[in-house]
This record gives structure tokens, sequence and C-alpha cells, in this order.
């Protein structure tokens, strides 16, 4: 088969030899009815036999990996599919920098990678957990549909960390890939494994700053992990990249129509002045106020999944060449951080102060920091749209101690300034910083579907060009009845 086609003779479109690796086919064809009763279960309610205008990923080659038409979810091809081998790839970083990259589990290290790909799969099914009722609210075909290639893409995902459980670990591998559809976002007793995937996604606002947050973790941590001198986790996840890049442009884009809507809604109304909630809200829009609440609450719970600030794991993940960090093979230093440090922001003595901390300690909040240098990038262009309608107000990330969970900060209350506060303060104030009871009733209320090819609701403007450059009317979702 030549590289980077796609072998369809199988139920599992894929680029691995499956057909020719038949007891990794039989055991991915055993999980597959397990797949799509969660999928039916769990995946988009009330959608399932809709025909939605999909990509699916049909090969690895860069200038047309995807391809696009009609599909009912649950027949979209869930396939499994590697960047190309690179040619003599070496382990880039940690105490085997230089060797020849590994085909095979080294078994020293089998505990830890099997950790990492166990919950990084986890996040997968948690996210299409999370948004399975926002099609029934959708601002529009477009939006929805969006949310649907968003999701199956998610499923895509899952399959490919399953495929490494069932290639690579055995029987214990076997266990994980079937925990992975028993575990569910948001339930007491077998809950996702990361916070923040057990946060729910409510409203339409949620999911944008979700993809825009969240999926940024997603892209990084992928990021890390396409580091690894575990070739096939890097080859997985390197392909990974390529869809992932567009559920950023969903949130990233998605806040942006938000906000140009809001501003020409104020500007039509003359209002200036965006604390003007009220008036602002009589327009039928979202507030820019009420939009920082959501991206505070969203940048927090992102962050917390970066673990430790200081972190032993992360350590090790780095030194045994498993996980690196973001674009690692473009740093320049000696890749095994034996002597290097790292400023961390920590909690000593009631104070924020930054301490230097060994650099392979400390390599999660460097990866956070390149996050959120990330998200920086993309409020700054959200706020030159607020500056284009001469509105004064600007979103701002909150400080990194706010509405902490994990690491350093989690028992500590800071405001978005970053100023900490004692918990009957942060009691009486939260309400300023993180979305009210009201806030989301607001919301809620906004939350109606429009389903007329072309048509948008009121809080949110079209966006400036269609999915694979439909017209602006395109069906993109034809809706069973
Ligand atoms: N929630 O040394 P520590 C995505 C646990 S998103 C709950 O601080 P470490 C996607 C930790 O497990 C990307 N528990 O942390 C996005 C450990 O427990 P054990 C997902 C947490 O290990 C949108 C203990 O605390 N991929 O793809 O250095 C839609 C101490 O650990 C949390 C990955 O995350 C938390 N937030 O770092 C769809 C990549 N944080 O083992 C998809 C793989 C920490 O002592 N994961 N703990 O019981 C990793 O690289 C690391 O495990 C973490 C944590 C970065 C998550
Ligand atoms: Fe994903
Ligand atoms: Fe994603």
């Amino acid at each position: 088969m030549e590289i980077g086609s796609v072998d369809y003779s199988t139920k599992i479109p894929n680029n691995v030899g499956l057909t020719e690796d038949r007891q990794v086919l039989r055991a991915l064809e055993s999980w597959h009815p397990g797949y799509l009763s969660w999928w039916k279960d769990m995946g988009p309610e009330g959608f399932q036999d809709s025909l939605v205008y999909l990509r699916t990923a049909v090969s690895v080659d860069p200038k047309g990996w995807a391809k696009f038409d009609y599909v009912k979810m649950p027949d979209y091809r869930w396939g499994i599919l590697l960047a190309p081998q690179e040619e003599g790839r070496k382990v880039n970083f940690g105490i085997h920098k230089g060797e020849v990259a590994w085909q095979e589990v080294p078994g020293e290290y089998r505990a830890l990678l099997r950790r990492l790909v166990v919950i990084q799969g986890d996040t997968e099914p948690a996210s299409v957990e999370q948004q399975r009722y926002l099609g029934k609210t959708a601002p529009s075909l477009y939006d929805m549909r969006n949310l649907f290639q968003v999701n199956v893409e998610e499923g895509r995902h899952l399959w490919a960390m399953v495929y490494l459980l069932h290639k690579y670990f055995g029987r214990d591998g076997r266990e994980e890939a079937g925990e992975l559809l028993r575990r569910r976002s948001g339930s007491e007793d077998a809950p996702r494994m990361l916070g923040a995937f057990n946060e729910a996604t409510p409203d339409w606002l949620s999911f944008f700053m979700f993809t825009f947050f969240t999926d940024r973790d997603g892209k990084m941590q992928l990021e890390s992990l396409a580091q690894s001198g575990f070739d096939p986790l890097s080859r997985t996840c390197r392909f990974m990249l390529t869809e992932e890049a567009h559920h950023m442009f969903v949130g990233e884009t998605g806040i942006r129509r938000v906000i140009q809507r809001t501003c020409e809604a104020m500007q039509a109304a003359g209002i200036e002045d965006a604390s003007e909630i009220a008036k602002v809200r009589a327009l039928g829009v979202i507030d820019l106020p009420t939009l920082q609440k959501k991206l505070n609450l969203h940048y927090s719970l992102s962050l917390d999944l970066f673990g430790s600030e200081v972190s032993t794991n992360a350590a090790n993940a780095y030194n045994n060449g498993i996980k690196g960090r973001f674009r690692e093979t473009h740093i320049d230093d000696d890749h095994q951080l034996t002597s290097s440090i790292y400023p961390v922001l920590k909690l000593v003595n009631g104070v924020i102060r930054q301490v230097d901390e060994p650099a392979l300690t400390a390599l999660n909040m460097r990866l956070r920091d390149d996050y959120t240098s990330d998200c920086e990038n993309g409020i700054s262009r959200w706020n030159k749209i607020i500056e284009g309608f001469g509105i004064t107000y600007r979103l701002s990330l909150p400080h990194v101690a706010f509405n902490r969970h994990i690491g350093e900060f989690r028992d500590a209350e800071a405001t978005p300034a970053g100023d900490l506060v004692s918990a009957s303060e942060w009691q009486a104030q939260s309400g300023r910083y993180l979305p009210s009871n009201d806030d989301a009733a607001y919301i809620e209320s906004l939350m109606k579907p429009e389903t007329q090819p072309g048509k948008y609701a009121n809080w949110i403007a079209p966006p400036k060009v269609g999915i694979d450059n439909k017209p602006g009317d395109y069906e993109y979702v034809m809706i069973a009845a």
C-alpha cells in the first residue's frame, strides 16, 4: 500500500496496515460495537439520523487529507491515521537523547506511557459527552455542523488512543480501552479523569470558550506528546493536531462573531459604555462583561489541566524521552535540562512570588506559560474588533492564581487581577468574576435554535466564509424529521 493512502477494505479506515495485523484488527472490531453504542447514548442527542456535511480524514497528505460529504454521524468513518514515519527519527530529549526512536514500548516506561495515553484518550469522549445537548440550541446550521464536526473528530481521537492501547499494551490495554467507554463526564461513581472534563458545557458561549481554551490545552499536550521518543505516539499526535486546528478555529471565530454582533448592536443603539449591561441585554445580545466572566471560567479550568507547576511526573516523562516540551526541537539548549532553572509562580508565606525551580520539574509550568501566550494572541485579535467599533472595553486573561483547583494556588482565593483575598471576601465577590445565576439565565434565554439555512440567531454574526467554500444559505445539516 502506498504511504499515506487509506485502507477501506476493513470496517476501520486506516493507514497502519490493519488487514495484515489480524490480532489488533479483531480487538478493534470487538471494541467497535461498544463504541457505537456509546456514541448513540452519549453523542449528539436528537441528530443521529440527520445528514451532516462533514469532513472525513481519508489520508494524511497535508494537501488533501479530508473529504467533505453528507453523512449520518453513526456512519462516520472513524479511522486510524498516523502521520508518515520519518526516516531515521531519533529520541530528541532526555537521557536517551540521540538514540533511534522506539517502535515498541520500552518495558521500563510501559506504565508511564499507558497512563499518558489513557489520560489523553479519556478527554476525547468526555468532551463529546459534555456537548451532547448543544445541537438543540444551535444558533445556525453552520454552527450545528461545526459542533458535530468537532464531536466526530473527538470520537476519532478516542480511536487513535484506543488503537495504541490495543496494539502496544496487550491485555491491560484492552481493559483500559473498555474503561474509556465506561467512564462518563460528570458521573459520581465513574467520572472522567481530569477536572475540566467533568464540568458542564451548558450553552454555546461555553462551547466556544471550551474549544478556544480547552481544545488549546489539547493542542499543547498533543504537541508535547508529538515529541515523544515512542514513535507511534508521536505520529498519532501529529495527525490529530491537523484536526485540532479546526476546533480552535470554531472557538476563536465563534467568540469573534459574538463580539462582532454585540458591538454592532451597541453601535446601532448608540451605547458606548460596555458596562451598561441592562441596556445591552435589552438588545438581545451578549454584553462584553459577561463574555469576560465566561472567559475567566474557561481559562482557569483549562489551566488546571496542566497539573502541578512543580511535578516529578513531568520530570520523569521528559527524562525518559516520553513527553517533550512545546516545539522541543526548535529550542536551543541541551534538551536534557540537567542544570537549568525555570521561574515558577508560587504561594510563599501567603504572597505570590516567582521562585526558581529546576527546569526539569517545572515542565508543566513551562508548557502552561507557552499556552498562556498562545491564548494572549487570540484575545488580542478579539480586542481588535472591539477597538474597531470605538468601544474602550478590553477582554483579558485573569491571573493564573484565579479560581484554581490544582497546583500552587488551589487553596488560595485570588481576584482576576491577582490580589489574594479571604474566603469570605471571595464569597462576596465571586459573582463579579464568574458567571452568576443571573448571567446563566440570561444566556439560556438566548439559546433558541435557528434551523433555517443561512439564518443566524440574533446574538451572533454570520461567518465570513462558509465551510468548504459553500454559499451562505447552504444546508449544512439536513435535520431528520
Ligand atoms: N484533574 O504531577 P501532577 C484534550 C492528578 S486536552 C484531575 O501535578 P502531571 C482535549 C495527576 O493525574 C489534553 N487530576 O501532574 C481537549 C496525578 O494523579 P496521580 C489531554 C489531576 O502528571 C478538548 C496528580 O494529580 N491530554 O486533548 O505532571 C476536547 C499529581 O499530578 C489534574 C493530556 O493531559 C486535573 N486537572 O500532569 C477534547 C496529556 N492534574 O497519578 C480533548 C496527558 C493533575 O498521582 N497528561 N492531576 O493519581 C499529562 O501529561 C499529565 O498527566 C497532566 C498532569 C498534564 C494531565
Ligand atoms: Fe481531541
Ligand atoms: Fe479538539
